[in-house]
């Protein structure tokens, strides 16, 4: 009698240990895919400008694909564009600012974004936090800095 009970025990307990383990293992299974996942994606909706590791500047700031936001009228190409706003980040290693920019009329509502630089001298006479006024131009390879200059130091 005790020992078809240690054996009935024995037959019991081993599917149910079984099933914890199986259980224990798939949940940190499923956890660390989706703890990958987010990393994932996190890396990649970073500004890539801020990688430090591209050769080539790759095109964040502004891309390839015509996007006009709603309300705005279609961007004429080559039309200066003035705006105002506040510095946030100079990168003169690849040649843009990121400026936290009022309204600009006729492009776009107001934003934090990059701009390209293509006059390094541009980026020279600005510092951030600095209040900049700055004049926008787009063309076929998209838009960049044409003019930037402080109008108020910042602090
Ligand atoms: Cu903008």
């Amino acid at each position: 009698m005790l020992l078809v009970n240690r054996y009935h025990s024995l037959i019991m307990s081993v599917p149910k240990a079984g099933n914890r383990i199986t259980m224990a293992s798939k949940v940190p299974v499923a956890f660390w895919l989706l703890v990958l996942l987010q990393t994932a994606l996190v890396l990649s909706c970073r500004p890539q400008p801020q990688s430090g590791k591209t050769v080539a500047p790759t095109p964040t700031p502004q891309p390839a694909v015509k996007m006009n936001p709603p309300g705005y009228p279609p961007t004429v190409l080559g039309q200066p564009y003035p705006g105002t706003g506040i510095v946030k980040i100079i990168n003169l290693k690849e040649g843009w600012v990121e400026i936290e920019h009022e309204e600009i009329k006729d492009l776009m509502p107001a934003m934090t974004m990059e701009f390209w630089v293509r006059n390094p001298s541009l980026m020279t006479q600005v510092r951030v936090g600095d209040k900049v006024d700055f004049v926008v131009v787009e063309d076929s390879k998209g838009q960049y800095l044409t003019e930037l200059k402080t109008v108020a130091p910042g602090r």
